[in-house]
């Protein structure tokens, strides 16, 4: 069962949806929605589910409980980002920045018919569009915080799902493959956002012409470290890397937490944070095949998945080019 949360804003007047132009820091809504819906109920069944958490923002982020009874309950986590942890994780409370896709198996043959579980929120945003408020948490108790409802309904029933104990374990990372150490700064400048001191320009950054570009350059079949760095000013930026997935190294200068171990597309860049990612580039569209359009090949982006922020200029293109 898909669900996408995602925050909007409607007109008093019309009803319409709304959304500001004009507010580069962040778009945030008044309204909390699951799958399209204002917080909604679902009837769910004795049984275990498998959940895919999407948070599509724009701005908002998430983190998740499920509260029965006034208390914190197990959910087991399987995914991040789309990809399979080594194994099953169980978890009381999971936090999704944008674009962050999480699959959640929640087991309810755990609880009586006709009972009520809420998915709650505890992170408070800052207004200002900059974040997660770190320094308090919400009721998720509150009507207002509760964004999902689970109605349990029925006697018990058949469930012959079985949650593995272990998936796979994930390929060592050999940093003795690392051919190159690149840095990406993602700075605010006049209102707009910029990686590495510039905004980006589709019309020049992702231009065919520009495939070869040595700037932003990465070689077919090797590996690269990442720092992605934040100069500050507290603002949160989840970092989204097109095309090839990375393993953290270090996050903030330690050690990385098992929140964000795992296979990864998306990066939490905290203000003043930074980074450190192992990075191999195993693949692209062949320039020389004749089913792709060459001047198309091999060009990829990375960008802040605060929407807001991208569409404000904060991405970049590499380019993978043969070895
Ligand atoms: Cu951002």
């Amino acid at each position: 069962m898909p669900l996408v949360f995602g925050d909007k804003r409607f007109d008093a007047v019309t009803g319409e949806l709304v959304f500001d132009q004009f507010a580069t820091d962040g778009f945030l809504g008044d309204k909390l929605t699951v799958n399209g819906k204002i917080q909604p109920y679902m009837e769910v069944e004795r049984r275990k589910y498998r959940f895919r958490f999407l948070n599509v923002g724009p701005s908002h982020f998430y983190r998740f409980v499920l509260r029965y009874d006034g208390s914190n309950r197990p959910m087991t986590q399987i995914t991040q980002n789309g990809n399979l942890l080594e194994a099953p994780r169980t978890i009381t409370q999971t936090e999704m920045w944008v674009a962050e896709r999480n699959d959640i198996i929640v087991d309810f043959s755990a609880y009586p018919e006709g009972a009520r579980l809420y998915l709650s929120n505890r992170l408070k945003m800052r207004s200002d569009g900059r974040g997660a408020d770190r320094g308090s948490l919400l009721n998720p108790d509150l009507t207002e915080n509760r964004l999902l409802e689970f109605r349990v309904v029925g006697a018990p029933v058949e469930d012959p799902s079985r949650v593995p104990l272990l998936f796979r374990p994930y390929p060592p990372v050999d940093l003795t493959e690392s051919v190159r150490e690149r840095t990406w700064t993602f700075t605010r400048r006049n209102g707009g956002w910029q990686i590495n001191d510039r905004f980006w320009d589709a019309d020049i950054d992702h231009a065919a012409s520009r495939l070869l570009n040595p700037v932003n350059q990465v070689r077919r079949n090797t590996a690269e470290i990442w720092n992605l760095v934040s100069n500050g000013g507290g603002w949160e930026h989840p970092i989204h890397i097109h095309f090839e997935e990375g393993r953290m190294l270090r996050y903030n200068g330690g050690r990385v937490p098992a929140e964000q171990n795992g296979r990864l597309d998306v990066y939490r860049l905290v203000g003043n944070g930074r980074v450190r990612l192992f990075m191999r580039f195993r693949d692209y569209p062949d320039p020389t095949a004749p089913h792709f359009h060459r001047g198309k090949s091999g060009r990829y982006v990375m960008h802040c998945h605060n929407t807001v922020h991208e569409d404000h200029a904060m991405m970049a293109t590499f380019n993978i080019v043969p070895g």
